[in-house]
């Protein structure tokens, strides 16, 4: 074995051997002869911190990332010591520090290794900027795999891979460059079917060697900062990822509308241009809920500012569009412009808040209107500036969500694409460098939106959307993968890089469907609608310099998929919107790439298109033209075939048909799956009727509507209609419970359920435990019934209306 003093070479430093250890409630302090310090704070049961200090010393605790509401409490903790190590031991998991090296080592409570260091911390001696260059090393268990990460568009299985976080605007990136736009610095680890997360919680430069310099190590390190990282125990993948985000939050639920279908361009202008663009979606019929406007809004790129030629009333023209169900949609960059004559400019240079470099002078960068200041968004007094600056936009302009694009910083011109490293940043009362502020600015940024935006459309919600991204920036904003291009394989690139989102805690997420850069072909368009339709952010935009990229634009059999992909996604809005209260309460995945769906399935490690739309939808892109259908892997249990209802087998790969108007999704057996009337924009119809599409197994299975007034905040006050249902199927007979709480009620009174894949011929009804008779039971052809929605009345053959008892809601077990 070798220890810690043989590897003091290359300038790098090693703990030595434990002299102190106290204990502070669910903190342990472990300090070694040579000045190290291992903080280990027990989160939760299956949470842990580990924080190293050298020379004795922790820098004060601050973190852009965790959550000031993270949950945090553990059910219980002991601690042992033996000759050679401490045990810390909670209802979940046994963290040992080694007495003589200060390795630690986390089994689960049967004893089964979960993680474990190999070199562990050391620790280099940064001269030209001061502190270290901190690092980890741990040791690659048996057949592991990695996963997480952000946006890494690389095989979503990270094994043999090394990956780094600088978030960097890269135009046109390519399969496999790295960074992009997110500092996402977090993984999961899976081996011997168990799962665990590890996030290092350091917002310099960091970087992660997944096995590939060594076949049995994995190590991250970071180019300044703490030593400062979680690990989150599963054993299944989502709980993992679950641990992560109440660590680093989750977003509020946003207002519907957000989830519908968005049209966006660099740029539409004129307002006349606008405006046909809106007319189009409704003269074709194609739903669609939000229009975008880039830069040229503005009066010479200057952000807040309108260009009154091309907008002569922009408050008029947004009403106008709201009228027709369209929300308005602005684009704010950081830059603001070096004037004197405008006022955004001159408030924060009397203020004193722009980015000063090193030596005093203002940091000056060029982006779109020429050379240009950056607030400093790590100040909490600019933020709360900056939030103000939306008043005017959202009170009285009545703007309804707002982008924030080239937030990494983006700089023209200069090499590193932005800001100096020598630019000092007020890190929230911790001054720094850029080099530790880069990786947050972005997210500063966008949280200083956020604020504005939400108190300014108060009582409706806020929808913002970002570039730019480090941890815990899911809790003020959607974001979308930047600048891809229109080719096949950057379809590839899109499907992974949402799994992956969803999956390192940022489920809203979606990208520029259809390609920024480059014009697709009719085909690859509509194959990339299919697969956005199953994204939480679902828009199409495009840099507008290769022609129209309008559902319309590649000829009527286009548009006609194009309408029923996304006629498709406004029925699915129930399921999408109960799948994102559960995203925002549990902090669920709303994608699951199959390996979270079934981890002990070891087919499913190293997939990268299949995917789980929520729970219960499985979802496989066709990504290469000319297809009629594609090779996939079904994940075990019994899935129904979306568009034909037939039933199969999962646990093997198998040709499924798809031609070009149509994609591969499978309903899991026994689901109930909720489904709205197509409207032309959210809230143009009142809900007259819930459809519940009802697919029969034998054995049980649980699905959930979660609905609310679709806006504002009466949700919070117990203004919710949450059902849940519980299925079970045997041979011959099915049972649907419904559990409903909350005090929202539904604009509809009844389901129409209808019942897929039975095996058997109806030959008795029971509602409410009452038979009804069969005669009277108006089944339509396809074995869909109307029943009351407290599940009491079912329709009765000849009638359109529910029998007279149900409306005066005589036994209603319903508590609205
Ligand atoms: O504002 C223009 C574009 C925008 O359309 C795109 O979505 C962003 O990712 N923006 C980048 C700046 C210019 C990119 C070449």
């Amino acid at each position: 074995m070798i220890t810690n003093t043989d590897l003091e070479y290359k300038g790098n430093l090693y703990p030595n051997h434990i002299v102190k250890y106290i204990r502070d409630k669910d903190k342990f302090y472990f300090t070694t002869e040579n000045g190290v310090i291992l903080e280990v704070t027990v989160v939760q049961d299956r949470t842990i911190r580990f924080r190293y200090a050298t020379e004795h010393t922790f820098p004060p605790d601050f973190s852009y990332a965790v959550d000031p509401n993270a949950r945090r409490g553990y059910n219980r903790l002991e601690v042992l010591e033996t000759k050679t190590e401490y045990i810390i031991e909670t209802s979940k998991i046994q963290v040992l520090v080694d007495k003589k090296s200060l390795r630690t080592q986390i089994s689960d409570l049967e004893g089964n290794i979960i993680n474990e260091d190999e070199l562990g911390f050391h620790w280099e001696e940064n001269y030209e900027h001061g502190g270290n260059t901190v690092k980890m090393g741990k040791i690659t268990q048996h057949s592991e795999s990695y996963y997480g990460m952000g946006d890494k568009a690389t095989h979503s299985n990270l094994k043999g891979k090394r990956v780094s976080n600088w978030v960097t605007d890269q135009y046109a990136y390519g399969k496999d460059q790295d960074p992009l736009y997110k500092a996402i610095p977090f993984y999961l680890g899976l081996h011997g079917g168990k799962s665990y997360g590890i996030f290092f919680d350091n917002s310099f430069k960091t970087h992660f060697d997944f096995a590939h310099e060594r076949r049995n190590t994995t190590s991250f390190w970071a180019e300044g900062g703490e030593m400062n990282y979680y690990f989150f125990y599963g054993p299944e993948m989502y709980k993992a990822v679950r641990a992560y985000t109440n660590l680093t939050g989750a977003p509020e639920l946003p207002p519907l509308w957000a989830l519908g279908f968005h049209q966006s361009k660099w740029s539409y202008f004129p307002e006349s241009q606008v405006k046909d663009i809106a007319q189009k979606f409704r003269d074709e019929k194609i739903p669609c809920d939000a229009i975008y406007l880039d830069i040229d809004y503005m009066d010479g790129f200057r952000c807040f500012t309108w260009d009154k030629t091309k907008f002569p009333e922009p408050k008029r023209m947004i009403a106008e569009l709201e009228k027709d169900g369209f929300k308005t949609v602005v684009m704010i960059d950081p830059g603001i412009k070096i004037d004197r004559d405008y006022w955004v400019y001159r408030e924060a240079l009397e203020n004193d808040y722009f980015c000063k470099r090193a030596d005093g002078p203002y940091m000056k960068g060029k982006v779109w209107p020429g050379e240009c200041n950056f607030p400093d968004f790590t100040n909490p007094e600019v933020r709360e500036w900056w939030a103000g600056l939306y008043k005017e936009f959202m009170v009285e302009l009545g703007v309804h969500a707002v982008w924030n694009d080239m937030n990494e910083p983006a700089v023209m011109e200069v090499p590193t694409k932005t800001a100096p490293l020598d630019t000092r940043h007020n890190y929230d009362g911790h001054p720094c460098s850029h080099r530790k502020a880069h990786n947050v600015y972005g997210m500063q940024m966008v949280r200083a939106t956020y604020e504005g935006v939400k108190k300014y459309v108060y009582p409706k919600r806020p929808m913002v959307i970002t570039r730019a991204a480090y941890s815990g920036t899911q809790r003020f904003s959607s974001t979308w993968t930047g600048d891809n291009v229109a080719t096949w394989e950057h379809l590839w690139i899109s499907n992974v890089q949402m799994q992956r989102m969803s999956m390192s805690g940022y489920s809203f997420v979606g990208c520029d469907i259809g390609g920024f850069a480059e014009q697709p072909s009719g085909e690859l368009f509509a194959r990339w609608i299919q697969l956005g339709a199953f994204h939480p952010f679902f828009r199409v935009h495009s840099s507008g310099d290769h022609g129209d990229q309008e559902p319309w634009s590649f000829g009527k059999e286009i548009t006609d998929i194009v309408r029923k992909f996304i006629e498709l996604r406004y029925q699915l809005l129930p399921y999408l919107y109960t799948m994102f209260w559960r995203y925002t309460r549990e902090g669920k995945p709303m994608l699951q790439p199959i390996v979270c769906y079934d981890q002990e399935d070891t087919q499913t490690h190293f997939r990268t298109d299949e995917f789980i739309f929520g729970e219960q939808i499985l979802v496989c892109p066709v990504q290469e033209p000319n297809a009629k259908g594609r090779r996939m892997y079904i994940p075990r249990g019994d899935w129904y075939n979306y568009w034909n209802n037939d039933m199969m087998e999962g646990g093997k790969e198998t040709w499924i048909e798809a031609d070009i108007d149509s994609i591969p999704v499978f309903i899991k057996a026994g689901a109930i799956i909720p489904k709205y009337p197509v409207q032309q924009y959210v809230g143009e119809k009142e809900i007259e009727e819930l459809v519940l599409e009802v697919y029969y197994t034998e054995g049980a299975e649980n699905s959930t509507v979660y609905e609310d007034a679709n806006d504002g905040y009466s949700y919070e006050n117990g203004k919710y209609s949450l059902r849940n249902f519980k299925f079970s199927g045997k041979k011959n007979e099915l049972t649907i419970q419904q559990f409903k709480d909350g005090s929202f009620i539904t604009s509809y009174d009844t389901f129409n359920i209808r019942l897929l894949g039975l095996p058997f011929e109806i030959s008795k009804v029971t509602v409410d435990n009452e038979e009804v008779e069969l005669e009277e039971v108006n089944f339509d052809q396809d074995n869909s019934i109307i029943i009351s929605k407290d599940f009491t009345q079912l329709r009765i053959r000849g009638k359109k209306e529910l029998p007279e008892e149900d409306e005066t809601g005589s036994t209603n077990n319903e508590d609205e």
